[in-house]
């Protein structure tokens, strides 16, 4: 369970990371379930409602960029999201009655594992208040070659910097960032980054040989309630489950803006829409 140090970290930095936090075991047992899941998928011939392809390579291509709601479908994934050890970890970052609120795994794959650009998660789904967080399993060794967690400290309690351009939202952050202040999470496989749902955070294109493969659960405190912005909200909370305490039958507000994203279409993920924002700045 996170200590009283790391719960300040979290608290004063908007993040904190927990090495060792799965054993061995239980990173060999979540690598074969997702060998499974990923078994047989090509770019030509893959299941798009469970997973993405890395757009760079041709049809035969096999290397998988993401996996969609592992925790949803896939029952190894779902005990893990349950873990009382984790729970009891989370309980100490936003207090006892705790939704389970998303998840996925990204892959980047040797060589080729796509960037992610500068953003802070709680622009995508905004809530009635900021207590929601991720926590990103490492579950190959992570460094900065093959692309560990970037995160900006320090920074989460001053609201959702622009993430939009001509008032269409983009998933990522539009206005100039500090990226000197960056610090790099480093860690061993089964490290778990405690990351606040305010925290600017990013990764590099994976050049290196190895992979950096990286399951992301996402929770939130039990009266932060949804903002509806659309169809992505309804997609969103069909995944949301109470897992510690009581359902709470009240929203409580913070007093920060939740800016409201506006989409063109239906994006499929955090690649596309930052893809697209790329392509019209070129
Ligand atoms: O995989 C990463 O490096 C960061 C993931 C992330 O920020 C996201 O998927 O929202």
């Amino acid at each position: 369970m996170l200590g009283a140090e790391q719960v300040d970290q979290f608290q004063r930095e908007g993040f904190c990371s927990e090495p060792g936090f799965l054993s061995g075991e239980e990173i060999a047992a979540l690598l074969t379930g997702m060998d499974w899941i990923c078994a047989g998928a090509t770019v030509a011939s893959h299941n798009g409602a469970r997973m993405e392809m890395e757009p760079d390579q041709g049809p035969e291509g096999n290397r998988v960029r993401r996996i969609y709601e592992p925790c949803t479908y896939y029952p190894e994934f779902r005990q893990l999201s349950e873990s009382p050890k984790l729970l009891d970890s989370l309980a100490r970052l936003l207090g006892e009655n705790l939704l389970f609120h998303y998840s996925k795994i990204n892959m980047k794959p040797p060589a080729i594992g796509s960037v992610v650009e500068w953003h802070q998660d709680l622009a995508y789904y905004p809530l009635s208040n900021t207590d929601s967080l991720a926590v990103l399993f490492y579950l190959d060794s992570a460094n900065q070659t093959n692309g560990c967690l970037q995160v900006i400290p320090e920074v989460h309690r001053k609201g959702i910097l622009n993430h939009s351009s001509g008032g269409i939202f983009c998933g990522q952050i539009t206005e100039p960032v500090d990226a000197s202040k960056a610090v790099a999470i480093e860690g061993p496989a089964g490290t778990a980054i405690f990351l606040h749902g305010m925290t600017p955070h990013a990764s590099a294109p994976n050049t290196s040989p190895y992979a950096r493969r990286t399951l992301i659960l996402g929770y939130r405190a039990a009266d932060a309630y949804p903002i509806y912005v659309g169809e992505t909200t309804l997609h969103a909370e069909s995944h949301v489950r109470l897992v510690r305490g009581e359902k709470v039958w009240h929203a409580r507000f913070g007093t920060l803006a939740m800016p409201i994203p506006r989409y063109e279409g239906v994006p499929k993920s955090l690649y596309d829409l930052q893809q697209r924002f790329r392509e019209q700045r070129t």
